[in-house]
């Protein structure tokens, strides 16, 4: 089964991802912050002492990055807002600043077709994109 559900993610013409059992509550998560279009939670395997996804609940359309248009502006929107709001989060662990990541692709290092924006942060990081 949870393979089924890994695999999920990974294919786009699945029917579901991986954080769409999440933002259904099939799958546990440590949300952060939720509203009516967007949910952010912690990552279950966390690269720096704070790392949270930021996730549209509605990601038709919006597998990465590369897939968006004019339409997806509002939610663009919202997603980056919401990873602002997270990253000075003191109690969430960050401290003076974060990095904002999007991996978009296989080749950019995107795992769950799911389009989500990482926050990451709680110590100083290094200065390197790759
Ligand atoms: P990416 O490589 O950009 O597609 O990032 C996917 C992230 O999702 C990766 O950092 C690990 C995280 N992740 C995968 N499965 C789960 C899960 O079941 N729960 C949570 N909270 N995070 C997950």
């Amino acid at each position: 089964r949870w393979n089924d559900i890994w695999l999920a993610g990974k294919t786009d013409s699945a029917p579901g991802t991986l954080f769409d059992k999440i933002i259904a509550g099939e799958i546990p998560a440590s949300v952060v912050k939720e509203d009516d279009h967007l949910l952010a939670f912690k990552d279950i395997n966390p690269m720096a002492p704070a790392h949270i996804l930021v996730i549209p609940k509605d990601r038709s359309g919006l597998t990465n990055l590369r897939q968006a248009s004019a339409e997806h502006t509002d939610i663009l929107g919202r997603l980056l807002i919401a990873a602002g709001e997270i990253a000075k989060d003191t109690e969430l662990g960050f401290g003076d600043g974060a990095r904002i990541v999007i991996n978009d692709g296989s080749d950019g290092g995107q795992e769950v077709m799911h389009l989500h924006v990482h926050v990451l942060g709680g110590r100083k990081l290094e200065v390197r994109y790759i």
